[in-house]
C-alpha cells in the first residue's frame, strides 16, 4: 500500500467549508457536474476512522460464466440507519441545503489500493432519468475520476474528462448525466486508500417504471415501481448484490 501525501487540510476534525468555490462544468445541454475543491476539511482523519469501523462488504458479480469479487469494498446505509461517522449526517444536511433536495441512503466505497477500481458505468437506478443528482465526497488518495460521453446515434464523437478529486473534494453530477455519460475510477499503478461517500437524488415522473435488470441470470427490478413527484433514491430502491441501493450497472 502507498501512503498518500497527507495535508494539514485533510487532518483534524471534519468541517464543511460552505464558502468553497464551486465550478460548474456543462458536459452537454442537459448534463453538468459541479466541482468544489477542498469542500470538506479533515477528510483523511475521517477516512482513518471509516477504514477501521465500517462493516465493509465484498460485493460479487457475474462475469461471463463465473462469479467474481468486485474490486473494492462497499457498505450502504438506508435513510435512518445509524451512520459510522457523525460527519456523514452533517455532510448530508449540507448537501441538501446546497442542492435544495433531500438525500437519504449513503453508500461508502473503499478502494484499498491502486488495484481497486470501478468500471465505467452510469448509476443503475438513474440511467434513464434526466433530472438526477449524484454527490460524491472523496476521502483519502487522489485517483482519476473519468467521465466519458456515451456514444450517441449519428455521432461518433466521444468526450472524456478526468476530474481527479483529492481528499475533501465534492463532485455533484447533475441533470441527465447518468443518461448520456459514464463515470469510473480506473486502476492505477500505485495509490493509497480512498473512500468515496455517495448520495443520490432523482426526480421521477409520475408513473415511472424502473427498467428490469438481469443479475445472475434472474430478472430483478431495481428501484421504485410507481411514484409521484420527487423521491429519495435508494430508501425505496431494490437491493442488488447484497448492497442496498447498489448502483453499478
Ligand atoms: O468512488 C467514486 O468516486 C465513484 C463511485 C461510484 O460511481 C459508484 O459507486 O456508483
Ligand atoms: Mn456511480
Amino acid at each position: 500500500m502507498v501512503a498518500h501525501q497527507r495535508s494539514l487540510f485533510a487532518m483534524g476534525d471534519p468541517a464543511i467549508d460552505a464558502g468553497a468555490t464551486v465550478e460548474r462544468i456543462a458536459l452537454d445541454e442537459r448534463s453538468w457536474i459541479d466541482v468544489a475543491r477542498n469542500w470538506l476539511r479533515g477528510a483523511d482523519a475521517m477516512l482513518d476512522v471509516l477504514v477501521d469501523t465500517v462493516d465493509w462488504r465484498q460485493g460479487r458479480r457475474r462475469m461471463w460464466d463465473r462469479m467474481v469479487d468486485d474490486p473494492r469494498l462497499s457498505c450502504w446505509y438506508r435513510d435512518g440507519d445509524p451512520l459510522p461517522h457523525p460527519a456523514l449526517a452533517a455532510i448530508r444536511s449540507a448537501l441538501a441545503e446546497r442542492c435544495a433536495e433531500r438525500f437519504g441512503t449513503v453508500g461508502l466505497n473503499y478502494y484499498r489500493d491502486g488495484g481497486d477500481s470501478v468500471a465505467p458505468h452510469s448509476d443503475r437506478e438513474l440511467r434513464d432519468l434526466d433530472d438526477t443528482l449524484v454527490a460524491i465526497v472523496t476521502l483519502g488518495a487522489r485517483r482519476p475520476f473519468l467521465l466519458r460521453s456515451k456514444p450517441r446515434q449519428g455521432s461518433g464523437q466521444k468526450r472524456s474528462i478526468d476530474l481527479a478529486p483529492a481528499s475533501g473534494d465534492l463532485l455533484v453530477m447533475g441533470g441527465a448525466c447518468q443518461v448520456g455519460w459514464e463515470h469510473g475510477v480506473p486502476k492505477v499503478a500505485r495509490a493509497g486508500p480512498r473512500i468515496s461517500a455517495t448520495w443520490r437524488w432523482a426526480q421521477k415522473p409520475p408513473g415511472y417504471r424502473a427498467r428490469a435488470t438481469v443479475i445472475s441470470g434472474s430478472a430483478f427490478v431495481v428501484g421504485v415501481v410507481v411514484v409521484v413527484g420527487s423521491v429519495v433514491v435508494g430508501s425505496v430502491g431494490g437491493s442488488v448484490g447484497g448492497s442496498v441501493g447498489g448502483s453499478v450497472g
